[in-house]
């Protein structure tokens, strides 16, 4: 008994994994193993004998079994000791640098003019910049010989010869997403409408793709009034200034009337825009009341309805607030720019946390 206590625990202590472990106790306690064949023994022995033998075996049984599972969790520890070592993290490990990119001025503007509309409860529509000539003229009251129609002003897109459709054309201002907005949601509607226009016109000053900004706002009692208030507001909060001062003055569109550009109060310091003080004025925005034909092509009633509308060049705004000199910049992907001019990545604009920080 002694011989086989010693065998059996040594057999187990040397068990390195549990299937080696498993073969040891089919060996020892298993139905054909050797300490059950000779508790199978007990029944030839004498009654005397067996007083002896049989708690002894049953004492060797119950030790050998729990020497088994105290090895088994010594196995299972070890296990688990040694994937803890292997999957260990150091949390305390500075995170990633900075992404190497950074966010264009074009789209940081875009996402600063978006969240300030928002806040006055202004949805973002978008729209195709392919156009129907519908979409991009007649519906705003552009009539066919409107200087705007030129064929040097607008890119139309390509017809065979004998293809006497209607032209498409790449849209120069995103009014036909606002035209498209009246017929989806109808009134009372208040949209901003920010993106990709196009123009045939490239110099100092203009490129041939820009970018946009047109709000819409219609119900059943909106005024100039109204018109005014907002823009205040939204240069205010654009150029992060307390106080400023616009000036409407009379003009012309074919798609509001009245209409009226805006003007705000500036002063230039070394080529920096300041807004809100001096002696100079700066023009910003076009805007006007929707003319009642512009109304109707969105299919809502001018009898019942009227609301003003604005437009903005969303480039020439973040080069006056980011003191970017020259326009071109913009589109020649040039990296030293970009990670001058650009922002980080991560902070996204909000009215109430600051627009550009
Ligand atoms: C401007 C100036 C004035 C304008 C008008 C509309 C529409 F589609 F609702 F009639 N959208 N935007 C508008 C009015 C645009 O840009 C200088």
């Amino acid at each position: 008994m002694d011989d086989l206590r010693e065998k059996y625990l040594a057999l187990i202590s040397a068990a390195g994994d549990e299937a080696t472990l498993e073969d040891v106790r089919v060996r020892a306690v298993g139905k054909k193993g050797e300490i059950s064949l000779k508790m199978r023994e007990l029944g030839k022995m004498t009654p005397d004998e067996r007083q002896v033998a049989g708690p002894a075996l049953n004492a060797l049984k119950t030790e050998i079994n729990s020497a088994i599972s105290a090895q088994k969790s010594a196995l299972a520890d070890a296990a688990l000791e040694e994937r803890l070592k292997s999957e260990w993290l150091d949390v305390t490990l500075p995170s990633r640098p900075r992404p190497a990119g950074t966010i264009h001025p074009i789209s940081q503007v875009t996402e600063e003019v978006t969240a300030i509309f928002a806040d006055m409860g202004f949805a973002v529509a978008e729209g195709p910049q392919i156009e129907s000539d519908w979409y991009n003229f007649d519906a705003l009251n552009i009539p066919s010989h409107h200087p705007a129609r030129a064929e040097m002003d607008t890119f139309y897109m390509h017809r065979d010869a004998g293809d006497n459709r209607p032209p498409h054309v790449l849209r120069t201002h995103t009014s036909p997403v606002q035209i498209r907005s009246m017929q989806q949601r109808g009134a009372p509607i208040r949209v901003i409408c920010p993106g990709r226009v196009y123009r045939c016109d490239y110099d100092q000053t203009h490129t041939p793709m820009f970018h946009q900004v047109e709000g819409l706002a219609i119900d059943t009692d909106i005024s100039m009034a109204n018109l005014k208030w907002c823009l205040e507001e939204f240069v205010r909060s654009y150029f992060e200034v307390d106080d400023v001062e616009l000036r409407f003055r009379a003009s012309h569109f074919p798609f509001t009337e009245p209409s009226a550009e805006v003007d705000i109060r500036c002063s230039w310091d070394k080529g920096q825009l300041k807004v809100g003080e001096g002696d100079d004025w700066l023009e910003i925005l076009g805007s006007g009341m929707v003319h009642p034909k512009v109304l109707n092509a969105g299919g809502i009633d001018p009898e019942k309805y009227q609301g003003f509308a604005f437009g903005l060049g969303i480039d020439r705004i973040a080069m006056l607030k980011y003191g970017i000199p020259d326009l071109r910049a913009f589109f020649d992907s040039d990296l030293r720019w970009l990670r001058h001019y650009g922002f980080a990545s991560l902070d996204q604009p909000t009215v109430h946390a600051g627009l550009s920080r």
